[in-house]
């Protein structure tokens, strides 16, 4: 006598209804008084870069007007943009930080 096992694997597969997360972008934005250096460490502190991609997004901030940190869910986003915030106002630093739908 055979027993019958349950193989999940003849099953059809069924569709997901879960979206993925909506993502945000972390964009930062230039400002004529933040020195380039203070922009520098915030990026390796708050988003991990090394020093050469965080000067390289530094100068994009500087030269373009605006530049994309990093791209993350919702709430992660918006703690970076607290982060940022806090940070900059703490050194008294007018640099902005927003988040947009991506
Ligand atoms: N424009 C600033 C300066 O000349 C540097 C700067 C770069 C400021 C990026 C903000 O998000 C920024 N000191």
């Amino acid at each position: 006598m055979s027993t019958q096992f349950n193989d999940d694997s003849l099953l059809a597969p069924e569709k997901s209804k879960l979206k993925p997360p909506a993502m945000y972008k972390v964009v930062l934005l230039n400002d004529d008084y933040t020195p380039m250096e203070f922009v520098v460490l915030i990026l390796q502190q708050f988003f991990h870069m090394g020093r050469e991609q965080a000067t390289r997004v530094m100068l994009k901030v500087h030269t373009e007007g605006r530049g994309i940190c990093g791209v993350f869910p919702k709430d992660i986003a918006a703690t970076k943009v607290d982060q940022v915030l806090e940070y900059a106002r703490e050194h008294q630093h007018p640099l902005q930080c927003v988040m947009e739908e991506n």
